[in-house]
């Protein structure tokens, strides 16, 4: 078992250089890449994240923790992208438009790497008309829509029209997360699955193929 709360202190001082050597250490210490992640710095960060909502936190701690976040997920990369070896299919995935948080996004892409997926990363902020260049031009099994705020889920909806729109809807399985996404959002807006988090997605997709 790994404790978030030293993570949590250096995240808020935005300590970059401790919080990447925390992770370093647990994983010396020879806790799973995937403990290191689900019990330390997810929680850590949304503890952060209940700071920030409170007004104890203002938005430069979040980016400064944000950054911190983004270096230690730096270390578990090569980890969690190690590849199973097999082909499991293409996905393009993005944050949707008007959305700036891809933290979590990022972790989705690296599962999905180390199971088999290759993807086609389109960053965040990605308009319903960009995902639909990227099914034309890549032609992926799978579109993966994250989003972070209750604003930007309609988002979703949108791109799910969008790709009806355009003839390609049934050329894609389309898959969504992120924090305020939920099982019965994913089925109200047409979306093919839902995973909560990074280390369930994989699971979701493979039963989707
Ligand atoms: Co923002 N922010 N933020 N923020 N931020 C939240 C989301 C918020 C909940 C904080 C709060 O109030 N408690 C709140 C949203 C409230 C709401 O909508 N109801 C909020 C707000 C309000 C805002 C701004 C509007 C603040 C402002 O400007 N006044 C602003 C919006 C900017 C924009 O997007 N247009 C803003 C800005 C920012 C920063 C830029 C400072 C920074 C983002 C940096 C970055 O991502 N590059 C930031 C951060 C860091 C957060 C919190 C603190 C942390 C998010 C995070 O990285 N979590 C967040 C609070 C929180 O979530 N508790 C908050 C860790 C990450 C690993 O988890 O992203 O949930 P998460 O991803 C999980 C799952 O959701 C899932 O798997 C991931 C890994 O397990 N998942 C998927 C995600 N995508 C998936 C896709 C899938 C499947 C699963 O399939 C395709």
């Amino acid at each position: 078992m790994i404790d978030a709360g030293q993570f949590l202190e250096p995240l808020l001082a935005g300590e970059t250089d401790t919080v990447v050597q925390r992770t370093k250490a647990a994983l010396d210490a020879g806790t799973a890449a995937e403990h290191v992640l689900k019990e330390g710095l997810i929680p850590a960060m949304g503890e952060v994240g209940e700071k920030f909502r409170i007004g104890e936190v203002y938005i430069p701690e979040v980016m400064l923790a944000a950054r911190a976040m983004k270096a230690a997920m730096e270390v578990l990369k090569p980890i969690l992208t190690r590849s199973s070896g097999t082909a499991a299919g293409k996905v393009v995935i993005g944050t949707v438009k008007g959305d700036l948080h891809d933290i979590g996004k990022n972790l989705v892409v690296m599962m999905m790497e180390g199971g088999g997926f290759e993807v086609v990363d389109l960053g965040a902020d990605v308009s319903a008309e960009r995902f639909i260049d990227a099914v034309r031009n890549h032609r992926p099994a799978f579109v993966g829509l994250s989003a972070l705020l209750t604003t930007t889920m309609r988002e979703m909806r949108q791109t799910i029209l969008a790709l009806e729109k355009a003839g390609l809807r049934s050329t894609v399985r389309v898959i969504v997360g992120g924090a305020p996404v939920t099982e019965r959002f994913a089925k109200e807006i047409g979306a093919d699955g839902y995973a909560p988090d990074a280390t369930s997605v994989v699971a979701m997709m493979q039963s989707l193929l």
